[in-house]
């Protein structure tokens, strides 16, 4: 044997720009989008309004503006859209990575953008074909396909399912259960509504009842997965009905079909209820809820994704102790560069390549393609650096290695977890 410490000369320029070309070449999916089905009609949101109405930039908005809430939520959506357009991106800099993402998306698909270009990119919207929109979108964004949030419990959605609705198969689906676990009296005497024998204390045939819901949303949707947004302060087990409602029915059910569980922890629901939608704030979890499910229930699948920025590290060492939990994403507030950067790093350095390094959660459609171009150049950013570390010490690399790795990054990893 040769025996050699002499670190490679390999060139890190040209480690750069072929991790990057990979990066930007492989197609992902996007494992949790708020988006819809073109055949959920007017559901799916796109277009410049749409964007700028976005509830990171209204947040924006109000630190400078002094119009009244009631006033703005009182604007027919258009003017509310040049109101944040005033505001952010002409009376300053739209430097924020919500605005900057506005701007990429507008640049990616070829429109030039300055303080007064709102009334031609408008335009230009208006003058789009639908169906071929959403193409163009899941196009420049690389992805081959998006898993949607599905609700039974969102009345204009479950409109769209009873009409058993003719679906393109690029958009998949998620069963989202909030109520179910966090608002029972809501969720109760829906399902009660909808025939299902259910009583307000989960007595009696509950338990049976809302399995038989799950089932038959199961059939209905195919959904990957199970999912839910929980507050910072959520306990596991405790005497509530969130664990009763876990241990009686949902871990039972994905035990017996093998469907996933992804709790998503960290969101504080309302913290200015004024904000509507942007009022959500972010909260540090007591990760041992986490921990005692995921080592009470081996044979249970949990995907995870957690809001606060104090969470990260204690989540990735659950990672390396749990095969059954598959971390994924950079949610929301953790969805700017810097925290992509930081966190992507940490897990690959962690974790290897055992995690999926990014979900869009894109609410209009045009916003895949700056979610996903910010996500990946940083993606790729952090995959030179150890790539290049890997290569001193002399072990190889090619082509094909850094495709396979990234590959199973952007959605492959989590499809196998699933499967
Ligand atoms: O990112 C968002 O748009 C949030 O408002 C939430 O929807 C969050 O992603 C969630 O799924 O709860
Ligand atoms: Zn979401």
């Amino acid at each position: 044997m040769i025996i050699s410490n002499q670190p490679l000369s390999t060139s890190r320029g040209k480690l750069y720009d072929q991790v990057h070309r990979i990066v930007q070449s492989t197609p992902a999916l996007d494992m949790h989008t708020h988006l819809y089905d073109p055949a959920f009609g007017d559901l799916l949101l796109s277009g410049i309004d749409e964007q700028l109405v976005y509830h990171y930039l209204v947040a924006e908005t109000f630190r400078s503006s002094t119009m009244g809430y009631e006033d703005f939520w009182k604007l027919p959506r258009a003017q509310q859209a040049d109101h944040v357009w005033s505001t952010l991106f002409q009376e300053r800099s739209p430097i924020s990575e919500a605005c900057r993402g506005v701007l990429t998306s507008l640049h990616l698909l070829g429109l030039e953008t300055g303080p007064k270009s709102l009334p031609s990119i408008r335009q230009w919207f208006k003058e789009q074909d639908r169906e071929s929109f959403v193409s163009r979108c899941l196009e420049i964004a690389n992805l081959r396909g998006v898993c949607m949030t599905n609700s039974p419990f969102d009345p204009e959605e479950k409109a769209v399912w009873d009409q058993s609705p003719s679906r393109d198969s690029r958009f998949q689906t998620g069963l989202r259960l909030d109520p179910l676990l966090l608002d029972w009296p809501v969720a109760g005497k829906t399902l009660a509504d909808w025939g299902y024998e259910v009583s307000e204390d989960m007595g009696g045939t509950s338990v049976v009842s809302v399995t038989r819901f799950l089932e038959d949303w199961r059939d209905r949707i195919h959904p990957l997965y199970l999912m839910v947004s929980l507050p910072p302060d959520f306990t596991y087990p405790a005497d509530d009905h969130t664990t009763r409602m876990l241990q009686q029915v949902i871990l039972p059910f994905c035990r017996a079909s093998g469907l996933p569980l992804a709790l998503m922890i960290g969101v504080r629901r309302s913290v200015n209820p004024f904000l509507q939608l942007a009022g959500d704030g972010v909260g540090r979890a007591d990760l041992s809820a986490l921990q005692c499910l995921c080592a009470e229930n081996q044979d249970v699948k949990f995907l995870s994704t957690l809001l606060s920025r104090e969470n990260q590290h204690e989540l990735c060492v659950l990672g390396r102790k749990f095969r059954n939990l598959h971390i994924f994403g950079c949610w929301w507030f953790t969805n700017v560069p810097s925290m992509i950067q930081e966190m992507t790093r940490m897990r690959l350095e962690l974790l290897g390549t055992s995690f999926t390094a990014q979900h869009s959660d894109a609410r209009v459609l045009d916003q895949v393609l700056y979610k996903w171009d910010h996500s990946r150049r940083v993606i790729a950013d952090v995959l030179t650096d150890k790539y290049f570390d890997m290569q001193q010490t002399g072990w190889p690399l090619s082509e094909e290695i850094i495709r396979a790795d990234v590959t199973h990054l952007l959605g492959a990893g989590f499809e196998g977890f699933c499967s």
